[in-house]
């Protein structure tokens, strides 16, 4: 038996490094590495499960085309120079009678792998296809916050076991990034850490959390105020810190003022005392304190403004970006060189991702190339997504590893290898250690790497262009030239494990080079300098649906180790009666958009005029719960409105 060092690939903060065993060319066990900080030696469900899940049924492993549409008329197994040219011709014709933009490349982080992700891009740039914003997971909150400190880096993970207070806004941690949270945990299991989780439902990081908030959804804004106007009144500021490091804090405290605690009291549902308590428990706090802003604080109508409102408050106490939220943009690493946006002569349109749906329906695309996605299931305005990848004059190819709900829908599906079975470089959003991720086992039957496929494709599309054959891991040496703190590529390519290096944390990409609390850059997008809180709609027969991801899943994948993911809904005790509905029976969540039916389930969990579900679910009626998730996009950063979703809800 041999043991492969590689690295988990998946759109997860914590990429673990994982130690997997091999015997006769077959994966036997995974386990993570325990020299790694933040793998700390432990994988979740979906690191163990990937084991079934290279093996399972699922697996695409063969190319194939289907015969015709409608998708009820089935796909045949094709040899891969058939599948390649009649991909290469639909191109080629979309192009002729249509224009280079009716291409559009619909690529996400399925896999993070810069191989698997980011090189195969250059085709479709050197191509001038239509891309992609990329604005469906993060890029709300960090335009958002982006106002304020310029890029949105901060502290980092590891620093949680020297922190005194832990608050986790509208980030479900101990799902969503175990191994942040076993950082958390170890802060208050060694040094009595406190951890605060602010979450208008009772999520798995709530119930652990030391202090439970319950706010509102889309109140963070109010919150944030509230906190601040008690830190201000109570001299929990740091007068120095403001002096030097920032400019605006005048124009924001007199915002703050105006959340007297009756006034919050009525926008959250927070109540006086409990604003005393966090904010006497901050100006207390022994040590630093980590605002953990999380993915889901900033999915909703005032999204970005939440998570401007929320990192200005470490700024407040003095902190240099005493919050955290996704790092991305915090490193030096030539993502352009990588995926071919800087050499390409012919630069495509790059569109809303949120608003695919609607694009679609307009007849923006002929073409669509899929890859590392599943759109037909994750995307909001579903029920247009799908449609149109349905229609005949809309050609779809997937590229993927398993049979997807998209996939089942293209017109051509080209089989992948699973991370483990191709090597890679992987980097965290969230923390910095890399090493590199190892080839554990051969690609399973005639799956084939992205890149070889993105190659075939420009032969006999007949492209010439140098840097679409580039030997990748030059191009990968390239792009890593300033990233590491010390050491290149070839030390990694050695077994070396490498930390990337962070911008500096005081240091602010703004124009005034300080923070600003109110915005200089603000109104240059149209928004307000300041966050704002909007005024919250409150109509009784329209219910807020959040939703967000559970442990086993990572958003559609791993239903075909762990089964379909739970059509089911939380509803608050008192909604339930009013509406005659009983926990486990079926209820219907209907808006303009969609009916989708679940099982309900009655429970304290969410306050009443609140619901939640977990995504990407499909209902019982096989309709997604993303077709009642509206297409609108953000004002700042375009980032969508998940957690904003109107629906009603009846017994079935
Ligand atoms: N197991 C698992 N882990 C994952 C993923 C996965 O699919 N499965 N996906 C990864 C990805 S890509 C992402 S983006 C992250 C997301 O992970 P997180 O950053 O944790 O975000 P979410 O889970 O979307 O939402 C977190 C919490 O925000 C709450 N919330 C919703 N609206 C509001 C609000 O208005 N105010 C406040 N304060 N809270 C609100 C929700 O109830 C939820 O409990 O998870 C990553 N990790
Ligand atoms: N209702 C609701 N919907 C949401 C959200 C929400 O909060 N609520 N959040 C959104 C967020 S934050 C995100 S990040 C998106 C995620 O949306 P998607 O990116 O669509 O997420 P996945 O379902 O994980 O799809 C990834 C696909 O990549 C494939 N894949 C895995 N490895 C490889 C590989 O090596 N090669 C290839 N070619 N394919 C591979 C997988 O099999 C899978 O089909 O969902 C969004 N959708
Ligand atoms: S999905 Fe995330 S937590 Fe799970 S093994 Fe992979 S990187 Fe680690
Ligand atoms: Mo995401």
């Amino acid at each position: 038996m041999e043991i492969i060092k590689t690295v988990c690939s998946r759109d997860c903060p914590d990429t673990c490094f994982i130690d997997v065993s091999v015997k006769d060319g077959r994966i036997i066990k995974s386990k993570g590495n325990a020299e790694s900080p933040i793998t700390q030696g432990f994988i979740c469900p979906r690191g163990t499960g990937d084991l079934k899940r290279v093996y399972s049924g699922k697996r695409v492993l063969y190319p194939f085309a289907k015969s015709g549409k409608p998708s009820s008329q089935g796909f045949s197994q094709i040899s891969w120079n058939d599948a390649l040219s009649k991909v290469s011709e639909m191109v080629q014709s979309t192009i002729d009678n249509h224009g280079n933009e009716a291409l559009l490349l619909y690529d996400y982080p399925g896999n993070q792998g810069f191989l698997s992700w980011q090189f195969p891009r250059r085709l479709w740039m050197a191509l001038g296809a239509t891309t992609t914003d990329y604005a469906l997971c993060s890029n709300s909150g960090h335009a958002g916050i982006g106002l304020h400190y310029g890029q949105a880096y901060g502290l980092q993970p590891e620093d949680l076991p020297e922190t005194s207070i832990i608050i986790f806004w509208g980030n479900n941690a101990k799902v969503s990034a175990p191994h942040q949270w076993a950082l958390a945990n170890k802060a208050r299991n060694n040094d009595g850490a406190t951890i605060i989780s602010i979450d208008p439902r009772k999520s798995e990081t709530s119930q652990a959390a030391d202090i439970w908030i319950q706010p509102r959804p889309g109140s963070d804004v109010a919150l944030s105020y509230g906190i601040a106007r008690y830190l201000i009144k109570h001299k929990g500021i740091n007068n120095e810190f403001l002096n030097e490091w920032t400019v605006g804090y005048p124009e924001y405290a007199a915002e703050a003022e105006r959340w007297t605690p009756e006034r919050l009291k009525k926008v959250t549902g927070i109540s006086r005392n409990l604003i005393e308590k966090v904010g006497a428990l901050l100006i207390e706090s022994k040590g630093p304190v980590a605002f953990m802003i999380g993915l889901g604080l900033q999915k909703s109508l005032q999204g970005a403004d939440a998570a401007r409102a929320v990192s200005l408050l470490p700024a407040l106490m003095g902190y240099h970006r005493g919050f955290h939220y996704s790092d991305s943009n915090g490193r030096n690493v030539d993502w352009n060189y990588i995926n071919g946006a800087r050499q390409t002569l012919r630069k495509g349109k790059k569109v809303s991702q949120v608003s695919i749906g609607k694009r679609l329906a307009r007849g923006e695309f002929k073409f669509v190339f899929v890859l590392g996605s599943n759109p037909a299931i994750t995307l909001p305005d579903l029920t247009a997504v799908r449609q149109c990848f349905e229609r005949e004059d809309v050609f779809v190819v997937v590229q993927d590893t398993h049979w997807s709900e998209t996939a089942s829908l293209a017109d051509v599906v080209l089989p992948a290898p699973t991370f483990l079975e191709k090597r890679d470089m992987v980097f965290s959003d969230h923390h910095l250690y890399s090493r590199l991720s190892q080839k554990v086992i051969e690609p399973l039957k005639e799956s084939r790497h992205e890149i070889w496929v993105m190659q075939e494709l420009a032969k006999k599309l007949k492209r010439t262009e140098d840097w679409l054959f580039e030997d990748p891991w030059q191009a990968l040496d390239q792009a890593f030239k300033a990233t590491y703190k010390s050491g290149q590529l070839k030390d990694i390519l050695e077994g070396k494990v490498l930390e990337i290096e962070l911008k500096p944390l005081a240091s602010y990409q703004t124009p005034s080079g300080k923070v600003e609390f109110s915005s200089s850059s603000a109104p240059n997008i149209g928004a307000s300098r300041l966050p704002l809180q909007e005024e919250l709609e409150t109509d009784n027969h329209w219910f807020v649906l959040l939703n967000s991801s559970i442990a086993k899943y990572t958003h559609s994948q791993f239903t075909d180790v762990y089964g379909p993911i739970p059509a089911m809904v939380w509803i608050n005790p008192k909604d339930a009666e009013k509406l005659g509905i009983q926990d486990g029976k079926k209820v219907v969540l209907f808006n303009d958009l969609a009916n989708v039916v679940m099982n309900a389930k009655v429970t304290d969990n969410v306050s009443p005029g609140n619901l939640w579900a977990p995504r990407p679910l499909m209902g019982l009626n096989s309709v997604p719960l993303n077709a009642l998730a509206p297409g609108t996009t953000q004002q700042i950063g375009g980032g969508p409105i998940f957690n904003s979703i109107k629906v009603k809800i009846t017994k079935h």
